[in-house]
């Protein structure tokens, strides 16, 4: 499984750091939306879900979190603790974050508009639907 980790350059001087993202230049997409998410509680799982359309960029712009990317074969565990550093999630792949430092931030730039029906949270599900849809590598 091929990892996607984007490094954002920062416009840095005496007064500290700057990143800019602009879409289809350094986001690979039309940015349809942003969220974050903060104030997760130790221990906790997200995600455990994949997307039919939806691709997106995940940077964790303070502190630091674990995605874990599962492609239907493989598994791989990414570390995210830079701000300058993105992952690039595609639709088809499992995902999970974990290991949510207590001041971590987690922003994620997606493809897409917020779609219910654009989930797939059954794992059965997901390797039926990468059958049909496989992974680029
Ligand atoms: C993903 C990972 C990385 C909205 O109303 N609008 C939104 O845009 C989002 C993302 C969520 N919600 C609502 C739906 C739920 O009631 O916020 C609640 C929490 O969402 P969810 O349980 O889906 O959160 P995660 O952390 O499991 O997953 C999220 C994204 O949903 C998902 O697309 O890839 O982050």
């Amino acid at each position: 499984m091929r990892v996607i980790k984007y490094v954002f350059q920062p416009h840095g001087d005496d007064r500290g750091q700057l990143i800019a993202l602009e879409e289809f230049k350094d986001i690979p997409f039309k940015i349809k939306r942003v969220y974050y998410m903060y104030d997760t509680a130790e221990g906790v799982v997200r995600g455990h879900h994949a997307h039919k359309k939806l691709e997106q960029i995940l940077v964790c712009i303070h502190g630091g979190c674990k995605i874990r990317l599962d492609n239907g074969k493989e598994k791989k565990v990414v570390p995210l603790e830079k701000p300058y550093e993105g992952l690039y999630v595609a639709n088809n792949m499992w995902r999970e974050m974990f290991d949510f430092s207590e001041d971590a931030v987690l922003l994620v730039f997606a493809s897409e508009l917020y779609d219910e029906n654009d989930y797939i949270r059954d794992y059965d599900e997901f390797i039926e639907f990468i059958k049909e849809h496989p992974n680029a590598d």
